[in-house]
């Protein structure tokens, strides 16, 4: 056994103890520790085994930190194999979440108990990767092969009950007690004269498996792949365990999952799991800050925002007060709400019931007296500074000392809105993506003066509504949005220069994204891009400039909600139409400015979309906007769905290498000119080095 493994004999029952906080995972000692646990085990008096674990939860999967670093012995597939073969019952005895190589080796053993608010999955694919250690071979054996293609596709964990309708577990034990509770089922098991119950014993009848299901199982999981290719992998996994007896079925899994643990979509989806657990650290914040408190929030600003951050709250049982100017407006807020849960309940993912519960933690006035006993205000009304300014000194005298006060502004001075109260250490941004009840990122804009323990608050509160937290300075856009900037302009750019709107889209989606930019903007609404463009005097005064996007928006044509904007809408189906008109349009505008059409190929379409974005996020460090290159990479994953099966653009810098993308910005430096192809100071410096910013931000530490 080793340090982090205990076993003994207790009432005749041998009990292995995991003990590797923070969620047991699957590090070479642990292996090592169980293998001799049950190696022990097969030479005392015990007459059964119960595994189980301290802490928090069962073990929660593989050490992902020991991928890509040379496998050590035990491997996994050796200790199951120990498991299964052992002469006595081994009883898996599961709480928290029994998650990837955790519910192999439960599903390894002869029997498997859970306490009720235990859970077990197989989330291996969101880390690009498959369950390899017998997962997909012995999950269709009990639970069928339609199960355990959405199961280990989808990566979910399944609640306890319904993991054992499914077969996936053989006891839902009563109480919290889990070591008790197991060893009293595993004598019930051995007095009831239970065998000794081997999943791989199981066959499955390819008789049972409609034609042709596996190929349309492809069909459907390419569609939404993005770039991963796990998904397709687990399938062939699968239906190997349909075809293939089970040594040779665990054979052509660990093919597979070797394929997949050296792809560089596996290594770019591991750097998005660590990197979204590192954004939640504050580098110069104290672990022992303290948190305010928060058990009332205020959301003034019943707008399609407010609206989706009051559900965020709702959702988790925090009482929420909408705010607006008047009763017609609150009751619009309201309504919002309402239909956006009414949504939810249509299809299906909530209960009438749960959505009541929900709408009873919302309440609302015009009065901002009301706001006396508030927590936390959120303010998300218009971008217009002096209006937020004017509600954020109302509040400073309506709410509690200690109430934090935060705005939802995507692009304005949060020192400014701070300045215009007399607390500015309680001042801070929030800043949440549309629609706030769905979009997990959630910027926490840091303002000069804002406290310690209001960021830390604001961090954890985040986290406690669902969000992925990255923290940022000030700055217009603070880190999303002012990365943006060189995105957006670069796909209309383009159009002049010889793309039409759906070869820049498309080759964005063949990328990954999930939406080119031009479709995005039309989504958005072209004329809110307009309308701020209105707004900024820092603009290069260049006719080509978002030249398309502000003819069509003159001509009323504002995207989706007009019917047309780069595309032209189907008004039934919406699906979005190439528009001979629009490309006409294009070629006309390039002859009036002289800009010469030329074949543009896919590969400059990314470099020229994605190295402003890149160059954009070098000068974001430089300044200490962001704490590090992987907090980049979580917004723009979490936050505009740039493919996970890319990293982020900061990784995907790394991989491309920043000497190629510095040379590249350079000439299109020299083509276009510096006011938009400047290469950053930081950038440049790690080119000439041959470094990377992985490299960076390990020597910032
Ligand atoms: N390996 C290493 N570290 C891990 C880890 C893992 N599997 N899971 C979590 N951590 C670290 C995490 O980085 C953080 O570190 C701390 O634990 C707390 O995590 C062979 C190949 C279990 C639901 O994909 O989903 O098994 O930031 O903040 O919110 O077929 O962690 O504190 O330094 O997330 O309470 C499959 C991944 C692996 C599960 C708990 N398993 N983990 O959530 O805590 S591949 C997974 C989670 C595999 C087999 C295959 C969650 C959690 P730090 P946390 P949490």
């Amino acid at each position: 056994m080793s340090e982090v493994v205990s076993y003994e004999v207790k009432d005749s029952i041998g009990v292995i103890s995991v003990n590797n906080p923070p969620v047991n995972a699957l590090a070479q000692v642990v292996r090592e520790g169980i293998l001799k646990a049950v190696q022990t085990a097969q030479q005392d008096d015990s007459e059964a085994v119960v595994l189980r674990c301290e802490g928090r939860t069962f073990i929660a999967g593989a050490d992902i930190t020991e991928f890509g670093k040379p496998p050590k012995d035990p491997w996994l597939p050796e200790v199951l194999t120990a498991i299964e073969n052992s002469s006595k019952p081994v009883i898996a005895a599961i709480h928290g979440t029994a998650l990837g190589g955790g519910f192999e080796v439960a599903l390894a053993c002869h029997y498997r108990c859970a306490i009720a608010s235990a859970k077990v999955g197989l989330p291996e694919v969101n880390l690009g990767l498959l369950p390899g250690a017998g997962g997909t071979q012995r999950v269709p054996r009990v639970a069928g092969v339609k199960a355990a293609l959405d199961m280990i596709t989808s990566g979910k964990p399944v609640p306890a009950a319904k993991a054992r309708d499914m077969g996936l577990i053989d006891e839902v034990l009563a109480g919290e007690d889990l070591e008790a509770a197991a060893i009293a089922y595993a004598k019930d098991l051995l007095a009831s004269g239970a065998p000794l119950k081997r999943i791989r014993d199981i066959s499955i009848d390819p008789a049972t498996v409609e034609p042709g299901f596996f190929d349309e199982a492809r069909k459907r999981l390419a569609k939404r792949a993005r770039g991963q290719i796990a998904p397709d992998r687990i399938v062939s996994c699968i239906q190997a365990a349909v075809e293939l007896p089970m040594d040779e079925g665990l054979q052509r899994e660990r093919e597979l999952f070797q394929e997949l643990v050296a792809s560089p979509e596996s290594a770019a989806m591991r750097h998005i799991f660590f990197a979204e657990r590192q954004a939640a650290k504050i580098r110069d914040l104290p672990r022992e800050t303290p948190i305010r408190d928060i058990n009332k929030v205020a959301i003034i600003g019943g707008g399609t925002m407010g609206g989706g951050i009051a559900m965020c709250f709702a959702n988790v049982g925090i009482p929420v007060i909408m705010i607006e100017i008047n009763d017609e407006a609150l009751e619009r807020g309201l309504g919002i709400i309402r239909k956006n849960y009414g949504i939810t309940v249509k299809k299906g993912k909530m209960s009438e019931q749960h959505m009541q519960s929900r709408l009873e933690l919302i309440s609302g006035s015009t009065d901002y007296g009301d706001l006396a006993d508030v927590d936390l205000v959120i303010e998300a009304v218009f971008e217009n500074l002096d209006l937020k300014k004017e509600i954020f000194a109302k509040l400073d005298t309506a709410c509690k000392p200690g109430a934090i006060l935060a705005t939802n502004t995507s692009y304005q001075d949060v020192n400014a809105i701070a300045a215009a109260t007399s607390r500015p250490d309680d001042v801070l941004g929030m800043h949440f993506f549309s629609p706030a009840n769905v979009m997990k990122l959630l910027e926490v804009v840091r303002g000069d003066k804002t406290a310690d323990d209001v960021l830390a608050t604001a961090m954890k509160i985040g986290k406690a509504i669902g969000k992925v937290c990255v923290m940022s300075g000030v700055c217009y856009g603070f880190i999303g949005n002012r990365m943006l900037g060189g995105y957006g302009r670069e796909a209309q750019m383009l159009l002049l220069d010889g793309c039409t709107p759906r070869q820049v889209d498309s080759a964005l989606e063949k990328f990954g994204m999930a939406m080119g930019p031009l479709a995005m903007g039309d989504l958005a609404g072209l004329d809110v891009g307009y309308k701020a463009r209105q707004a900024r005097t820092d603009l290069p005064d260049d006719p080509r400039l978002y030249r398309m996007g502000t003819v069509l928006v003159e001509m009323g044509r504002h995207g989706q909600k007009t019917g047309s904007g780069f595309y032209k809408y189907d008004p039934e189906t919406r699906a979005r139409l190439d528009d001979p008109e629009v490309e006409s349009l294009i070629r006309k505008q390039a002859e009036d400015l002289g800009v010469e059409q030329r074949e543009i190929s896919e590969e400059e379409i990314l470099q020229r979309c994605f190295y402003p974005l890149i160059n954009e996020g070098a000068l974001i460090l430089e300044e200490g906007i962001a704490q590090r290159p992987s907090d980049i990479d979580v917004v723009y994953v979490y936050g505009y769905a740039f493919p996970a099966a890319k990293g982020g653009p900061m990784f995907y810098a790394d991989q491309v290498g920043l000497k190629n993308v510095y040379d590249k910005i350079c000439e299109f430096r020299d083509r276009y000119g510096e006011d938009y192809w400047k290469p950053a100071p930081l950038l440049k410096e790690l080119a000439e080095k041959g470094s990377s910013f992985a490299e960076w931000a390990a020597q910032q530490k």
